[in-house]
């Protein structure tokens, strides 16, 4: 049965005993291209390029707050919703267009949804050429996806507002509703797509209970109700024929013929809402959905054995647009230099990135978060067989980092220094302190897992220091590499590079013990 036949009632699983779906092993496996540092490494970029032959890219988390930009034959298309790679007319979104040579493009269940916003964004795109003809035929939309009402999009806007007045900092959000409509989903009051195409008045009975409680939380809130739900009965008749069951679509994929599925992260490792840089460090200055590699099983509702290759995208340099710890950044003129030369601006927003030096300590971190899952693949040497001796050398813990791959953007804009600096370790009170600040100090040489565990919790060791400024106290260690001078924008193989630009490549390899494959 080909994908697009498949309905929800049609579909059958394979029956345990009890007459209830039992896993099936094997099938096909999804690559997943995640964001290793603070977002904007150029995801947008190699989701396109591994999309030119995939049949599925699927987004699983996060909303337009996202902005991935795509250069195709001189034109640049901007995605915040829509997942990079509809412009290759072969590939389907989580969508329904199911001819195989079509490409279906997927907004699972993780995924929040601005409706305006995303025929905003179809529409701005289709003007610009002609890549994205019959976008409505191949995207499919999660009937579990939240929407994102413009209401949550100004309550985010009030309660910056309301961070700045009381305790004189805001998050610096993309003011996209983001926090808002998790908050929603997260109490259980939100609203979701199956809501707005199966009931439209049990949905406007529930809307106007939600923009009533919305109102009376924030008194300056003013709500066009009524307005509002007039126009989401417009764009209800319009999505219908996307909304399906993602869990079933997705299944079918897995478990049908060969395909080629690609999952693109939004945001970054470094924003997931559970794993800021280290604990309590920079949340609460992080996005508020899981964009680590567990987001792609719960963001698509799927399991991890059909994650397979997750690409974590790797910046040449760093970059972080918002407010948060910084550690390698660069507030002086070679900051200027890689926001001026890498026109570091937000795609969402417009606002300028903050720039600083590649930092391995962060990237380290990322890799064994999104590394993690991998074990659970068995994939050769990875954690899971590692012994505690192993992770522990020289005062510091080595990563065990699956065979993940990475790609390497960017690398043009650090043409011109003849010296490029990366951060390689943090110190806090004289002491190195390589990953997590809180606990490496204390460790011993030689310990059991438990003991160092316990040893985590214990008082005594840097956690009890932990607060959110501790990333910014830090000074961070820095290893020095000799630039290459010289314009690469035309290597276009490994070979092409300077021999002092395949070496910082090389030293990010080794360092992170992952092959730099794009
Ligand atoms: P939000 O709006 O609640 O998710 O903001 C919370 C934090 O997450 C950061 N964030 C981002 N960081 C980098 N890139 C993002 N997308 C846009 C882009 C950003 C833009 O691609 O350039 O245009 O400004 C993104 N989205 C959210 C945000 O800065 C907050 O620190
Ligand atoms: P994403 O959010 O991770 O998809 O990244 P963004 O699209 O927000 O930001 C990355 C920017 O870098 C985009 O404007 C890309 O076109 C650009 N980019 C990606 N790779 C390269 C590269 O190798 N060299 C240069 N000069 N620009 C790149
Ligand atoms: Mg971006």
């Amino acid at each position: 049965m080909s994908i697009s036949e498949s309905s929800p009632a049609s579909t059958s699983l394979p029956n345990g005993d009890c007459g209830r779906p039992r896993a099936r092993p094997g099938g096909n496996r999804v690559t997943v291209v995640l964001g290793a540092q603070w977002g904007d490494e150029g995801k947008g970029k190699v989701v396109d390029l591994l999309a030119q032959d995939a049949d599925i890219v699927c987004r699983c988390q996060g909303g337009n707050n996202a902005g991935h930009t795509v250069v195709v034959d001189s034109v640049e298309y901007d995605f915040h919703l829509l997942p990079s790679g509809i412009i290759n007319p072969n590939v389907t979104a989580f969508i329904e267009v199911f001819k195989v040579e079509d490409c279906l493009f997927l907004l699972g269940n993780g995924v929040v949804i601005h409706l305006p916003g995303l025929f905003e964004e179809a529409e701005k795109n289709v003007r610009k050429g002609k890549g994205l003809d019959g976008w409505e035929k191949r995207l499919i939309i999660s009937d579990r996806a939240h929407i994102v009402f413009d209401f949550h999009q100004a309550a985010d806007g009030i309660q910056e507002q309301q961070r700045q007045e009381q305790a004189g900092k805001n998050l610096g959000t993309t003011k996209k509703g983001i926090g808002p409509v998790y908050s929603s989903k997260a109490a259980r009051s939100g609203l979701r797509m199956c809501d707005l195409v199966s009931d439209f008045d049990g949905f406007s009975e529930r809307f106007r209970v939600l923009a009533n409680q919305y109102k009376s939380i924030y008194p300056t809130l003013e709500i066009d109700i009524e307005g509002e739900l007039q126009q989401l009965k417009g764009y209800m008749e319009r999505i219908k024929p996307m909304v399906r069951d993602g869990v079933y679509f997705l299944y079918e994929a897995l478990h049908g013929p060969p395909k080629k599925i690609l999952v693109e992260g939004a945001n970054a490792a470094l924003l997931d809402i559970d794993f800021d840089f280290s604990e309590r460090r920079t949340y609460p200055f992080v996005t508020s959905s899981n964009c680590t590699v567990g987001g792609v099983c719960t963001g698509l509702g799927m399991p991890p054995q059909n994650v397979g290759e997750v690409y974590g995208v790797v910046k040449a340099y760093t970059t972080r647009v918002g407010i948060g710890a910084f550690p390698t950044e660069q507030d002086n003129e070679i900051g200027e230099l890689l926001q001026t030369r890498g026109r570091e601006f937000g795609v969402t927003t417009g606002r300028k990135r903050r720039c600083g030096w590649l930092d391995l300590v962060l990237l380290k971190y990322a890799h064994m978060i999104n590394g993690f899952t991998a074990v659970s693949l068995c994939s050769p040497g990875c954690p899971g067989t590692y012994s505690v001796d192993r992770l522990v050398s020289n005062s510091e813990i080595r990563l065990p980092l699956p065979p993940n791959q990475l790609a390497l953007t960017k690398l043009d804009i650090l043409d011109m220094f003849t010296e490029i600096k990366v951060g390689v370790a943090y110190k806090l009170d004289g002491e190195i302190i390589p990953h997590f600040p809180a606990c490496v100090v204390m460790l011993p040489k030689k310990c059991q897992l438990i003991k160092y565990q316990s040893r985590w919790l214990g008082a005594g060791s840097h956690l009890s220091k932990a607060n959110q400024e501790v990333l910014n106290k830090v000074e961070v260690q820095y290893k020095t590499l000799p630039g290459w001078n010289t314009d690469i924008s035309n290597a276009r193989t490994f070979k092409e590079l300077p021999v002092n630009a395949q070496n910082y490549v090389r030293f990010i390899e080794d360092e992170l013990q992952i092959p730099a494959s794009l």
